[in-house]
């Protein structure tokens, strides 16, 4: 693809809109539109034909999506698995595999998922990862002697080995749940430069988790901190759960896990701030609640509102979505991103 004349990248947009309003953004057969593409958080059979991730949306607000915005200059192609849009700063993509189809067990299928994802990226040249949502259906199901997540780990780690991409240092923030049923989802975006890898100093990284969990550890760093161009600082949180150290802490105990939860995501945050001029804010937040039972999320909901006031952000524009945690013991999981006014550090 030819990289357009620029000063610098065109700025990458996101923007957080009910479902049927990210849907009419949806790219037109004529018209030029400069949607990158959108993870829909709703029922799977949405009227557009958007690939929603298939989990309930609980609490109000119903179906959202996070739609991601650049240029106009978009061009769109398949390579392999991956459907993509580009613009040749920025590239958003999704890949739906099934395994019934494919044919394959979940290492297999993770490998194949990946290998395609490295192989777009060299296409578009936007081979650096900003962000990864991973959707894995029965995540903490057996996969014949091994969890399926575990299984997942194998297969994803051999594909960023081989294709060079950073496994450990430098991998891509990312989330992995589990959805109850339909295929192995993935979604990400990329962009042409290295974002800053984030770690928490609470938190063992969790490429280097020991093989208790698994034989292959997660590639992914505790977030992503990017220049996303017109004088904005992106900070993409991953995944982030009541785990300190390697270990999983007040297992199967709901309001204590968002506690820490957020106490991780305040150091995350905290340790992002070294790296650049902008100004974060846990209360202010675009974030995504994963709960392993529906019947918690208001439990959550209002354990978020103590915590930080109920006309914060983070509070008011929070989504659920009842999904399986990676780890048995974990009930609930938060991700989140935000933008801010700054710059990077050198
Ligand atoms: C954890 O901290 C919780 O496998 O890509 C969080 C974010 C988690 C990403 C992944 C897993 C992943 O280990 C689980």
């Amino acid at each position: 693809m030819t990289a357009r004349l620029h000063l610098g990248a065109p700025p990458l947009r996101v923007q957080r809109l009910q479902l049927a309003d990210a849907l009419a953004l949806a790219p037109g057969d004529a018209s030029p539109c400069d949607v990158l593409g959108a993870i829909a958080y709703g029922p799977p059979d949405s009227p557009g034909g958007l690939p929603t991730v298939n989990a309930s949306v609980l609490c109000a607000g119903g179906a959202m999506a996070d739609a991601w915005r650049a240029s106009e200059h978009v061009a769109s192609g398949t390579t392999g698995a991956v459907r993509w849009r580009c613009d040749g700063h920025w590239m958003f993509g999704a890949i739906d595999l099934d395994e019934r189809i494919e044919q394959t067990g979940v290492a297999a299928l993770a490998e194949r998922a990946y290998r395609d994802l490295f192989a777009a990226l060299a296409e578009t040249g936007c081979t650096h990862l900003l962000r990864l949502w991973n959707y894995l259906p029965q995540i903490n199901g057996d996969g014949g002697g091994m969890e399926r997540y575990r299984q997942f780990n194998v297969g994803r780690h051999r594909a960023f080995v081989d294709a060079g991409q950073a496994a450990f240092e430098g991998a891509p923030a990312a989330c992995a749940l589990g959805i109850h049923r339909g295929a192995l989802g993935i979604r990400f975006l990329a962009g042409r430069t290295a974002p800053v890898a984030i770690e928490n100093p609470r938190q063992v990284s969790a490429y280097r988790y020991p093989t208790d969990y698994g034989p292959r550890a997660p590639s992914f760093s505790r977030a992503a901190l990017a220049d996303i161009g017109g004088g904005d600082v992106a900070l993409f949180i991953s995944g982030t759960a009541s785990i300190v150290g390697h270990e999983t802490v007040h297992a199967g105990r709901l309001l204590p896990q968002v506690q820490e939860t957020l106490r991780n995501l305040a150091a995350v945050i905290a340790a992002a701030e070294a790296h650049t001029s902008a100004r974060f804010d846990l209360a202010a937040l675009d974030c995504v609640v994963y709960v392993r039972h529906a019947s918690d999320a208001a439990l959550v909901r209002q354990a978020l509102q103590e915590a930080l006031g109920s006309a914060a952000h983070t509070v008011m524009h929070a989504v659920y979505l009842e999904a399986d945690i990676c780890r048995q013991d974990l009930l609930v999981e938060i991700e989140a991103h935000s933008v801010a006014r700054g710059a990077l550090r050198a």
